[in-house]
């Protein structure tokens, strides 16, 4: 492990996945909960156990209206923030939002420039995403390729405000401005052999350092869920957070949010939606199998292979809490799954 630590990033390019993933993911945790700071890599001080507190940057707008690091067609800044459905109502306070939005986990912009890999904030200004366009093919009757525009003005907005747990332990609670996963299927008209959906990311090596030079990553990044799940009422699109269009790191312009299973179903910055009768292939299950199965719900009953996850650590500070089965969504979502 300590091998591992004192290689940068691009040393260590080479490798086969996983022991870079035991790095990356053993880092997850520390870094999440402010542990190791972002200088300190290959320092034998790994552990200060103090917590670094950024300072807050605040967006400053190039041109006036236009949000920096957001999402932001014109005009469709108008419609947030949108009213809160107060049915997802929450038991703990919500995440700050400078801690949701500058450590994230979006492996197409890990940069050369930066050991700290959440640090996505700082590399995704080549990230285009105006006038984003999703292709919907498969097993439906409404297919075809739709302006996200469109489809956000069809649907409407409403914000919900959920748990998120990483399957790295920790976890956050913020609002997401979206709608259901299950009205935009409805919209598309899935015929009745549609037994899942398979949804990939964006993927494009000019604007994305990670895709550039992770090369032994089975990019696109991709995603899928069964019928079942992605019609559950929980199932979420995002568009926005904290009442705004949502940042670029956290997966703009729109992304999923299915909060009873580990972070990496919620695939961000979503081009690709298709209906099939056949499961599809997932970005950490081809990395790694036996780690990240298709279904991968919240459970502290099922460790994962290299460590339990009976518990779950709320970022900034690392607050301990017991892992809930389902993430808290036991009654909305257990049916699923007898
Ligand atoms: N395309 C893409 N989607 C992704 C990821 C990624 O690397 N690429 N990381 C996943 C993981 S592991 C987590 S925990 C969440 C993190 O979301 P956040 O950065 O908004 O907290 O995004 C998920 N979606
Ligand atoms: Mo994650």
């Amino acid at each position: 492990m300590a091998y591992y630590i004192k290689k940068k990033l691009w040393q260590i390019d080479g490798l086969r996945p996983t022991p870079e993933k035991i790095y990356y993911r053993r880092r997850t945790v520390l870094k999440k909960l402010g542990i190791i700071s972002g200088g300190l890599l290959g320092g034998s001080t790994l552990l200060s156990g103090c917590t670094q507190k950024p300072n807050r940057e605040k967006s400053n707008p190039e041109q006036p209206g236009v949000i920096s690091n957001h999402f932001n067609f014109d005009g469709m800044a108008d419609l947030y923030p949108a009213r809160r459905n107060e049915k997802y109502a929450l038991d703990r306070p919500l995440t700050d939002e400078y801690h949701a939005t500058h450590k994230n986990n979006f492996y197409e912009f890990i940069s050369r420039q930066d050991p700290d890999i959440y640090n996505v904030y700082k590399f995704v200004s080549d990230f285009e995403n105006r006038d984003w366009k999703i292709e919907v093919s498969g097993l439906a009757d409404n297919t075809g390729t739709f302006y996200l525009e469109d489809l956000i003005k069809k649907m409407g907005l409403e914000e919900r405000t959920y748990r998120f747990r990483c399957v790295e332990r920790w976890s956050m609670a913020v609002p997401w401005t979206g709608f259901p996963l299950a009205k935009l299927i409805k919209y598309f008209a899935p015929k009745n052999e549609a037994r899942f959906v398979a949804m990939v990311s964006y993927s494009n090596a000019e604007q994305m350092e990670g895709v550039r030079n992770l090369t032994h990553y089975p990019w696109p990044y991709s995603e899928g869920l069964t019928m079942e799940e992605a019609t559950n009422e929980l199932a979420f699109m995002a568009t926005g957070l904290y009442g705004k269009p949502i940042p670029k790191q956290n997966g703009a312009p729109i992304r999923l949010v299915v909060p009873w299973k580990y972070g990496y179903k919620n695939i961000k910055s979503i081009v690709k939606i298709t209906f099939t009768d056949q499961q599809p292939k997932t970005f950490w299950n081809q990395v790694a199998p036996t780690e990240y199965p298709f279904t991968s719900n919240v459970d502290p009953s099922v460790p994962h292979p290299r460590w339990s996850q009976a518990f779950e650590q709320m970022i900034p500070d690392g607050e301990k809490r017991p892992t809930l089965k389902y993430n808290g969504y036991e009654k909305l979502v257990a049916h699923l799954y007898t």
